[in-house]
Parts: C-alpha cells; sequence; structure tokens
C-alpha cells in the first residue's frame, strides 16, 4: 500500500483511504454489493467475531466500500476512524443513543437544523433525557444551563439556517472543563473550511447528503471521532441500531467527495460575490453571511474556518410577502431543501425545513418568518446574479 500520509487536502479529498482495488487493480473502488462474507473455516469465523482478526463479516457491521469512504473522511477531519451512517439523522441518532443516559441532559445549538432539535424533544425525550437548546455563540448562555447530569454539548456551526457561529475551541474548554463530550455539526462548511477537532471536539459529524457528496443524488451521514475509545462507543451503537450506510451509497458518496475541494472553492467563490450584492440591493433589509464584516461572528469565521462558504440567508423589506414573490420568481435556483450540491437552491426554513420546531422556539432562534436561505452552487456567477435580479425586479 502506498503512503498516503501528509496529503494537503486538495489531494486528501481524492486520494486519502483509497488503495487500487487488489483483485484486477481498479483504480475506482469497486461497490462491494454483498451482505455478507465467507469464513475459510469456522476459526476464522470465531476469530472475526471476537476481533482476534481482521475482515469482513457482514456489511452492517463493515463494508470494504464503505470503508475507503469512511478513512478518507477521517483523514480530512483528522479523526481516529469514520463511521458512514444511512442518513445524517441517523448519525445524530446513533450519537445520542451511544453517549446518553436515562435521565441525562444534553445542550444544544437553538438554531440547528429543526429535526435535529425535535428528534431530542420529542424522542429521547420520551425516555426522560433533559434538554437546553440555546444560542451557542454566546458562552453565557451555555454555562448557564450546565447542570451536573449534562453529559453532551452539541453545536451546529455554522447553524442552519441563520449562519451563526459557535467558537468550537471556548465551547470545547467549557465542556472538558465540566466532563462533557463536546461534538460539533460540521456540514455547512465541510472539512474543507474547518476541522472541529483541532480546534478541540471530541466528535465531529456531517449529513453527506450536503457538501461531501456534493450531487444532490443521495442521502448520507459520517461520524469522525477523536478517539479510539469514543469510536468504539460509537461504532456499537451504530451496528446494533442498523443505521450504516449501504455500498453503493458510500461508492457515489466517494465518488462525490473526490471534487470537494473543488466544489467548495467555486460556490465559496460565488457566494462571496453574491453575499454583497444582496447587501447593496435597495429591495434586502438584511444579509446574514459570516464573510461579509456585518456578520455578528465575522472576526470568529475568520480564525477558525478557512472561508465563509456558500450557504447565506436574508430578508427582504416586503418581509415573507416580498421573499414568497422573489422564491417563486427563480429561474435558475431550485426551489427545493437540503443544500451543498452544485446547483443552486433556495427555500423558507420557516414554512420548510424548520417548520416543525413550534414557532415561539422558532422565532427565540432567530428563524424569522422573512428569512429566506440559499444554498449558492457552482453555476457561473454571472447567471445566478441575473437569476436574483429578475426575480427581485418582480418584488414591489
Ligand atoms: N445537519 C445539518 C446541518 C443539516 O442541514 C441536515 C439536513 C442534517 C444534519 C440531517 O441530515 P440528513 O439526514 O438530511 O442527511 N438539512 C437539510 C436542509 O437544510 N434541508 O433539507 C435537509
Amino acid at each position: 500500500m502506498k503512503d498516503h500520509s501528509n496529503l494537503d487536502t486538495a489531494t486528501a479529498v481524492i486520494h486519502a483511504g483509497q488503495h487500487p482495488d487488489p483483485t484486477f487493480g481498479g483504480v475506482s473502488m469497486p461497490i462491494y454489493q454483498s451482505s455478507t462474507f465467507v469464513f475459510k473455516d469456522a476459526a476464522q469465523g470465531a476469530a472475526r467475531f471476537a476481533g482476534r482478526e481482521d475482515g469482513y463479516i457482514y456489511t452492517r457491521i463493515g463494508n470494504p466500500t464503505t470503508k475507503a469512504f469512511e478513512d478518507n473522511i477521517a483523514y480530512l477531519e483528522h479523526g481516529y476512524g469514520g463511521l458512514a451512517t444511512a442518513t445524517g439523522m441517523a448519525a445524530l441518532s446513533t450519537l445520542l443513543m451511544a453517549l446518553l443516559d436515562k435521565d441525562a441532559h444534553i445542550i444544544g445549538t437553538d438554531a440547528v437544523y429543526g429535526p435535529s432539535r425535535m428528534l431530542v424533544e420529542v424522542f429521547f425525550a420520551k425516555f426522560g433525557v433533559e434538554y437546553d437548546y440555546v444560542d451557542t455563540s454566546d458562552l453565557d448562555a451555555i454555562k448557564a444551563c450546565i447542570r451536573p447530569n449534562t453529559r453532551v454539548l452539541f453545536v451546529e456551526t455554522p447553524a442552519n439556517p441563520t449562519m451563526s457561529i459557535s467558537d468550537i475551541r471556548a465551547c470545547a474548554e467549557l465542556a472538558h472543563e465540566h466532563g462533557i463530550t463536546f461534538m460539533v455539526d460540521n456540514t455547512f462548511a465541510s472539512p474543507i473550511l474547518q476541522n472541529p477537532l483541532d480546534l478541540g471536539a471530541d466528535i465531529v459529524y456531517h449529513s453527506v447528503t450536503k457538501f461531501i457528496n456534493g450531487h444532490s443524488d443521495i442521502c448520507g451521514g459520517v461520524i469522525v471521532p477523536k478517539t479510539k475509545e469514543l469510536f468504539d462507543q460509537i461504532k456499537k451503537s451504530l451496528v446494533y441500531n442498523g443505521g450504516t450506510m449501504d455500498p453503493h451509497q458510500s461508492w457515489l458518496a466517494l465518488r462525490g467527495v473526490k471534487s470537494l475541494a473543488l466544489r467548495v472553492d467555486k460556490s465559496q467563490e460565488n457566494a462571496i460575490k453574491l453575499a454583497k450584492y444582496l447587501e447593496e440591493h435597495s429591495k434586502i433589509a438584511w444579509v446574514n453571511y459570516p464573510g461579509l464584516p456585518s456578520h455578528p461572528q465575522y472576526e470568529l469565521a475568520k480564525q477558525q474556518m478557512r472561508g465563509p462558504g456558500s450557504l447565506l440567508c436574508f430578508g427582504l423589506k416586503g418581509g415573507f410577502a416580498a421573499g414568497e414573490i422573489l422564491i417563486n420568481s427563480m429561474n435558475l435556483a431550485a426551489l427545493a431543501v437540503s443544500l451543498g450540491g452544485l446547483e443552486s437552491l433556495i427555500q423558507h426554513p420557516a414554512s420548510m425545513t424548520h417548520a416543525g420546531v413550534p414557532r415561539e422556539k422558532r422565532e427565540q432562534a432567530g428563524i424569522t418568518d422573512d428569512l429566506v436561505r440559499i444554498s449558492v452552487g457552482c453555476e457561473s456567477y454571472e447567471d445566478q446574479r441575473a437569476d436574483l435580479e429578475q426575480a427581485l425586479n418582480k418584488v414591489d
């Protein structure tokens, strides 16, 4: 096997964890579309189950195509290993099952992806789990709700959809002072722009559905813990709950991740220009984008991220009535949820991605009715701007 240590990120997305197929030498990892793997004899089967011998057993427990994808992301996130899951939500539920006990308390970012909050508030609460979702960009707000039974601090930064930014290093220090496990949803930044484990987080996870795969054709998730101890604990939760990634899905994710650096660079370049264009537009009331000096955590974003990314949100002076006209008038950007794909997508969080969060909690988290979110894609900037311009012209 070739030595793949110390690769630059742009190289690592293509090569990390990848080795030519040992059977025929295929450059692209084959899809090992097999649910189970033959043992040469009973002793080998027993040795694999006992962990005395490496090798595959059963695809829910491990699969070569999935492993190639997991190794790639573990390398990109500088962690102990990767655990690929069926969706981003499967990653979160796997983590919560692994880390929470009955009557444990969790603190999370209030402006998270709606279902990431409701999973805890609706389902984990049934087992006695207590929670506080607060503005985690405010360290005092976190401190104020730490309890003796707090087990997990869970931060999404940048947050979906407000683009609010939490200080990863400070959150890690605070969590560790209190013996709390600190995990970060790094979906919006991707490993190209931010590596939470390097800033002190214990676990990082992604919705692979977004930037990592990047082609809006699969759902997926991945978890990267920092230590072997956490990896083993979370792997057990994943193998028992069964939310593993399928080999064909892993193969697509592996194909997608190879262009991650290129896609993030291009979409970010477009987003920087579009954010400025929108901020200067007479019909726009506000824009929240970490690449604009007007963003409340602009300096923090510069410190902990390698770029502001390609998600932004804004409100029109005419409120949501104007936003609705705008959204309905876009030609190029599709009116669809999800993000991080090659194509630009536009949506209205209060009535779509975050509709499941009760209005009062949503508004407290800054997810106001006028908020429109754009995931800026890799089309030409000129076409993207022209699309927005013709739609804004239709707004009074
Ligand atoms: N984390 C973040 C930050 C997300 O944005 C999403 C999905 C998830 C986790 C869950 O991942 P999934 O299970 O969907 O792979 N966000 C979506 C969004 O903003 N629109 O549609 C899905």
